[in-house]
C-alpha cells in the first residue's frame, strides 16, 4: 500500500498525554454528582449509575496487577478527525494494564455489536492507523442502541468473545444511550462495564467537565483554511460574495469558531436568530445592508458564513417546517393525495393546506427551495433540513432584495455570488496536534476508568489550553450531563445539548467585532494545518477555547 510522505512521518508522532497518565497512576474520587436538572426523574431512570463521584487521575506510585481482559470498542455517529488516535490510546493503555489484554471493534458502528460483527484491533493494525484521519478502522455508522433486544444480543455478543468493557466513542445521542446500556448492564449484572467519549465535530457535546468535542479543533482548522484561502481570492478578484455553508446540524459551534479564526463581512448565528426571532426577511436585509455599504466603497465582494441548521433556527421556518411534516407523514391522506398530483400542482397543494402564516412564508421561498422543503425526507419522516441549500436560498432573496435596493438608488454596486458547503471536507482529515494529543488522551484514560472498574463514565481530559503534561484526565458520571427532554412524543432522559452561549465570551468577541469585520476587509488566512514545526504554530487551540478559559 502507498501511503504519502506526510501520512509516513506523521506515523511517527508520538501523541502528548497528561502527567498523570504517563506512569503508574492514583485515582481520586471527587464530589457525588448531580444531574443539571431533572434530578428526580433522572435518579429513578439510573438507580445504579446516578450521583456517582468525578473522578481525577494523578500520579501514583504502585502500577496495579489486573488480570487479562477484552475490551470492545464501537465508533458512532458521523466521522470526527482523531477516532484513530482514541483507539491507539486505548490499546496502548489497555497494554499497560496487562499486555494480555485485547482490544476488539466492532464494525460499521453499533450495529456492529448487535449483529456480532467485529474484528480484533492487533499491535499491526493500531500501528497503521495512528495519528491519521477517519474511521475506517472498523468503519462508523447510526444505528441506535436503545432497545433492551439490542442490548441483549450485545450481551450475548460480550459474553461470546469474553468483553467485559465497551468503550463507544460518539455524540451526545450515542453517549446518551451508552449510558443507559451501562445501567442496563448494571442493573441485570451482566458483568460488561460501558464508558464513553466525546466525539463530533459539531462542538455540542461540552459542559464543565467536557471542554471540547474531539474533531472540533480539526475540522474548524481545516474550514478556516479553505475561508482564508477563498478570501484571499475574493480579495484578489474584488467580484464575488461567497455565501459559505458550514456543518453543524444545529449549533453554530463550527460557523463561530471559523469567524474567530477568518474574521468575515458576515456571520450568521442560528442561535442568536431563535433569541431574536428574526424572520428570514430581516437576515436577508442584514445581509444586504452589508452588501450595499461595502458597494459604496467599492467593495464589491465579501464572505458571509452560514451555519448548517439556521433554516430551523428561523422561528416561522419552523413552523412552516412542523407543518409540513405533518402533512406530509407517510401514509396519512394528504400525503397520498400531494404524491397522485403532478409536480407542477404539489407546491400549490401544499400552500392551500397550510396556515396563512406559513403559506405565506412558503410561497415566498423560490421554487427550488420550497421543492426540496416538501421532497427530502428522512426515515422518521422530517424534512431533511441539512440537504436544503441555505446558502442558495440567501443568495436568491438577497440578490432580489439588492434589485429592489437598487431601483430606489440604496444600491450602487454589483452583485456576484458563489455558493459553498464545507463539511465532508474536514471530518476526516488527518488530526491537527491538538486533535492527536486530546483524542490519545481520552482513549488512555477510558483504558483507566476501565482498569478502575467503572462504568456509566464519560472521558474527561480538562485544562487544555494548558500544555498536554498538565491536561486533568478523569472521569465525569454521563447522567450527570442529563436532563429530560421531549423525543418523539415523550419525555426523556438525554444528554444536555451546548447550543452556543450568547453570553459566552467566543460569541461576545464576534459582536464586539462584526461591525467592524462587516465593512473593513479585515480577513485573517490561518493557511492549513501545520504538523511540523513550531509549537505557535502547531499546537495551537481554537479560539473558542482560549476565550472560554482566558483567565
Ligand atoms: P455527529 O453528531 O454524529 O458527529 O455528526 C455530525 C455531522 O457531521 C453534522 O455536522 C452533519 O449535519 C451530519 O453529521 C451529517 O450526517 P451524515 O454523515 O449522515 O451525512
Amino acid at each position: 500500500m502507498i501511503i504519502s510522505a506526510l501520512q509516513k512521518e506523521r506515523a511517527q508522532y508520538a501523541p502528548k498525554l497528561p502527567k498523570a497518565l504517563r506512569g503508574a497512576v492514583k485515582m481520586v474520587d471527587g464530589k457525588a454528582t448531580e444531574s443539571v436538572a431533572d434530578q428526580e426523574e433522572i435518579k429513578k431512570l439510573f438507580p445504579n449509575t446516578y450521583g456517582m463521584p468525578l473522578i481525577t487521575f494523578e500520579e501514583g506510585d504502585a502500577k496495579a496487577e489486573l488480570p487479562a481482559m477484552n475490551v470492545g470498542v464501537i465508533l458512532s455517529g458521523g466521522q470526527a478527525p482523531g477516532g484513530h488516535n482514541v483507539m491507539s490510546g486505548l490499546f496502548d493503555g489497555l497494554k499497560a494494564l496487562n499486555p494480555e489484554n485485547k482490544l476488539i471493534g466492532f464494525l460499521g458502528g453499533p450495529g456492529g455489536l448487535v449483529d456480532g460483527e467485529y474484528k480484533e484491533l492487533t499491535a499491526d493494525i493500531i500501528d497503521k492507523y495512528r495519528n491519521t484521519g477517519g474511521f475506517d478502522i472498523i468503519g462508523s455508522g447510526r444505528t441506535k442502541l436503545e432497545e433492551e433486544a439490542q442490548f441483549e444480543e450485545g450481551r450475548k455478543v460480550c459474553e461470546k468473545l469474553g468483553i467485559k468493557a465497551l468503550v463507544i466513542i460518539g455524540g451526545d445521542d450515542s453517549n446518551t444511550n451508552a449510558c443507559v446500556l451501562a445501567e442496563y448492564y448494571a442493573e441485570t449484572k451482566a458483568g460488561i462495564q460501558v464508558i464513553g467519549c466525546p466525539k463530533t465535530i459539531d462542538g455540542d457535546l461540552k459542559n464543565e467537565m467536557i471542554e471540547a468535542s474531539f474533531g472540533f479543533d480539526t475540522a474548524c482548522k481545516v474550514y478556516s483554511e479553505l475561508i482564508g484561502n477563498i478570501q484571499r481570492d475574493a480579495n484578489s478578484a474584488k467580484k464575488y460574495w461567497h455565501f459559505i455553508k458550514l456543518m453543524g446540524r444545529s449549533a453554530s459551534h463550527i460557523a463561530l469558531e471559523c469567524a474567530l479564526q477568518t474574521q468575515p463581512n458576515v456571520t450568521l448565528v442560528s442561535e442568536e436568530v431563535e433569541e431574536k426571532k428574526m424572520t428570514l426577511g430581516e437576515i436577508v436585509n442584514d445581509i444586504a445592508n452589508v452588501i450595499a455599504k461595502r458597494a459604496e466603497a467599492g467593495n464589491n465582494f465579501g464572505t458571509i458564513l452560514i451555519p448548517e441548521g439556521l433554516i430551523e433556527f428561523i422561528p416561522e421556518m419552523k413552523v412552516l417546517i412542523s407543518e409540513l411534516n405533518d402533512l406530509l407523514a407517510e401514509g396519512t391522506e394528504t400525503e397520498k393525495a400531494f404524491k397522485a398530483l403532478k409536480k407542477s400542482e404539489r407546491l400549490g397543494y401544499v400552500a392551500e393546506k397550510l396556515t396563512d402564516a406559513s403559506a405565506k412564508v412558503f410561497t415566498s421561498l423560490p421554487e427550488g427551495i420550497a421543492r426540496q422543503l416538501t421532497l427530502d425526507r428522512d426515515p422518521h419522516g422530517n424534512v431533511q433540513v441539512s440537504k436544503i441549500e441555505t446558502e442558495k436560498l440567501l443568495i436568491e432573496m438577497v440578490e432580489k432584495r439588492l434589485s429592489i435596493m437598487k431601483a430606489e438608488g440604496k444600491f450602487v454596486g454589483k452583485f456576484g455570488a458563489q455558493n459553498h458547503f464545507f463539511g465532508y471536507e474536514g471530518r476526516c482529515a488527518a488530526p491537527s496536534n491538538f486533535d492527536a494529543d486530546y483524542c490519545y488522551s481520552l482513549g488512555y484514560t477510558a483504558s483507566v476508568l476501565i482498569g478502575q472498574g467503572k462504568t456509566g463514565y464519560m472521558s474527561s481530559v480538562r485544562n487544555t489550553t494548558a500544555a498536554a503534561e498538565e491536561w486533568i484526565a478523569g472521569g465525569v458520571p454521563v447522567t450527570m450531563m442529563m436532563n429530560m427532554e421531549r423525543r418523539h412524543g415523550h419525555m426523556k432522559p438525554v444528554i444536555q445539548k451546548a447550543l452556543v452561549e450568547l453570553d459566552g465570551a467566543p460569541f461576545k468577541f464576534l459582536v464586539e467585532n462584526r461591525e467592524e469585520w462587516a465593512l473593513t476587509t479585515d480577513y485573517v488566512y490561518p493557511g492549513p494545518i501545520q504538523y511540523f514545526g513550531p509549537s505557535a504554530v502547531c499546537d495551537q487551540t481554537t479560539k473558542t477555547l482560549q476565550l472560554e478559559q482566558a483567565k
